[in-house]
This record gives structure tokens, C-alpha cells and sequence, in this order.
């Protein structure tokens, strides 16, 4: 099942979907942004989630397809959003480390976003530290690009890899995405809450949005609510929702 040939034909018949999860400011409590993840909605076996082909994807290639695929959909769902007059600020999209070092990757942002009409300050693309700490010289060049152009970056996954602080404070990145490993246990776990502490301090001094991934109850917000933490992504607000319904959750807000 999990082939290149089945990912390929996958993409031609038109079986990848976005769900797309709430980004919710602790400032007010409103949706300001959407993370879009992919599904794979196979025609006989239902919906396969993103870790059980995102890999294959990476080793045979298809990501490059795929993930463009992925920042198209994405830019022309978020400005279909705004043109119906929904506020939607930041449209999130994850980039695989082989999409990143793609030739041609930063043309190929700048096409998603001239045909989809989508301006650059509401596209994020969001990189794991293992991403970016990789050939940091090679980053640096393709980030400050992207940056020019006016797209946001975000560290997807953070504290699971190994930052360099050096390169932390080099990169234009704007938000760090603190793991769910840190969030799950936050109300029992004192080692969690020190490390989910310290990355929001580490991150307001650098000046960087700070946002916690994997809220699932109103303890885990409270604590992060304390802590000073800017944002939040989880459960507690809402699941990965399909298009339609991420539409209604729009429109139902002030
Ligand atoms: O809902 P969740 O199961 O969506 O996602 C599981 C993993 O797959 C996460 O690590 C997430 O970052 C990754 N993922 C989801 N959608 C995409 C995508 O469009 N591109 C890439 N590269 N990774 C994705
Ligand atoms: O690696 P990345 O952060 O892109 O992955 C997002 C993944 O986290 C997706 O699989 C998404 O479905 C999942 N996710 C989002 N919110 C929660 C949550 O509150 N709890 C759990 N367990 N998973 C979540
Ligand atoms: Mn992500
Ligand atoms: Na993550």
C-alpha cells in the first residue's frame, strides 16, 4: 500500500485532504491562525493519518509533489477564507526537510502564493529544529529569503531536537511550537512544567511567539496561562477539522 506508486496515483485521483486545527491567542481566546494537516482519504481503506506515509513520501520523493500540492491547498483554501470575510491571520503549513532543500523551493512558496492571491503575511511554514539545524548555512540563506518575501516562520516540534541558541537567535524565526511530549503530563509532570517554563522565558526574551501544542485540558491551559505563554493548539479548543467545518467554526466567531 505504502508505495511511491500508490502516493503518486494518490495525488493524480485526488485523495489528499486538509483538516486544519485552530491557533488560539491566550491574549483574547480567538482563533487568529490554522495549522493544515493532511489526510490521506483512500478509497477503500478510510482515512490514513499523515504517520503512516508521510515517511515513504520523504524517502521516495513524493513529499516534493505532495507538499506542494499541500501549499497550494492550503494558501487557495486561506484566502477563499478571507475573501468570504473571515478572519484568518495565519495559515500554517509543515514542511518536510527534504521539501525545504528542494531546488527551486522558495519559487515554488512564491507560486502558491501569486496564484492563489494569498499575501505573505498570512502564510507560516513550520520547520522542526532537525529541519533547520541541518546545514544551518544552507537554512540561514533559504530562510532570510522566504522572510524577505514576507512569510512567517515557525519551530515546529521544539524541544525534541537540538537547537543551537547561536542559530535560534540568527534564524528570522518568529514562533517556537512547544512539543505535546512537554504539554501531556504538565499538571503532574514538575520536569515538564520546567521545560515548557523555560521555553516560553527563553522565547519572550528572544521575542519570539511562544505556542503550546497538544492542550487538552484546562489545567495544561492554566498553567501555560501562567506561565506567559502566548498561544495555544489542542484538543481543548478543537480537533483537525475538515474544510466545511472549520468554515462553521469561522463564522461563529465575534
Ligand atoms: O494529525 P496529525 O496526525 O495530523 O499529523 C501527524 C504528523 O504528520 C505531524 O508530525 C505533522 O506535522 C505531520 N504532517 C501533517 N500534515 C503534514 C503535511 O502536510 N506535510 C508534512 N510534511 N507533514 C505533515
Ligand atoms: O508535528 P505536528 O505538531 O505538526 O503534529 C500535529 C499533530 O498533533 C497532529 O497529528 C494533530 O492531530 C496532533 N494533535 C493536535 N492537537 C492534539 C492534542 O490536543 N492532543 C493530541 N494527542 N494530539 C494532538
Ligand atoms: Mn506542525
Ligand atoms: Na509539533
Amino acid at each position: 500500500l505504502m508505495m511511491e506508486s500508490n502516493l503518486r496515483q494518490a495525488l493524480t485521483e485526488e485523495q489528499f485532504v486538509l483538516h486544519y486545527q485552530p491557533l488560539v491567542s491566550l491574549q483574547n481566546g480567538e482563533i487568529v491562525g490554522v495549522e493544515a494537516l493532511i489526510r490521506w482519504l483512500h478509497p477503500t481503506l478510510g482515512t490514513i493519518m499523515p504517520d503512516r506515509f508521510i515517511a515513504v513520501a520523504e524517502d521516495s520523493g513524493m513529499i516534493n509533489p505532495i507538499g506542494d500540492w499541500v501549499l497550494f491547498e492550503a494558501c487557495r483554501q486561506a484566502q477563499a477564507w478571507i475573501d468570504e470575510g473571515l478572519q484568518l491571520r495565519t495559515m500554517a503549513v509543515n514542511v518536510a526537510p527534504v521539501q525545504f532543500r528542494q531546488a527551486g523551493f522558495v519559487e515554488m512558496v512564491a507560486g502558491a502564493l501569486s496564484a492563489t492571491g494569498l499575501v505573505a503575511d498570512c502564510l507560516e511554514l513550520e520547520l522542526t529544529e532537525r529541519t533547520v539545524m541541518h546545514d544551518a548555512e544552507f537554512t540561514l540563506g533559504t530562510l532570510s529569503a522566504l522572510k524577505r518575501m514576507g512569510v512567517s516562520l515557525s519551530l515546529d516540534d521544539f524541544g525534541t531536537g537540538y537547537s543551537s541558541l547561536a542559530y535560534l537567535k540568527r534564524f528570522p524565526v518568529g514562533k517556537l511550537k512547544i512539543d505535546r511530549s512537554f504539554v501531556m503530563d504538565l499538571e503532574s509532570d514538575a520536569d515538564d512544567q520546567a521545560i515548557a517554563s523555560t521555553i516560553v522565558s527563553m522565547g519572550r526574551s528572544l521575542r519570539l511567539t511562544v505556542l503550546a501544542e497538544g492542550v487538552e485540558t484546562a489545567e495544561q491551559l492554566a498553567l501555560l496561562r501562567k506561565m506567559g505563554c502566548g498561544m495555544v493548539q489542542g484538543f481543548h479548543y478543537s480537533r483537525p477539522l475538515a474544510a466545511a467545518e472549520m468554515t462553521e467554526l469561522l463564522r461563529r466567531q465575534p
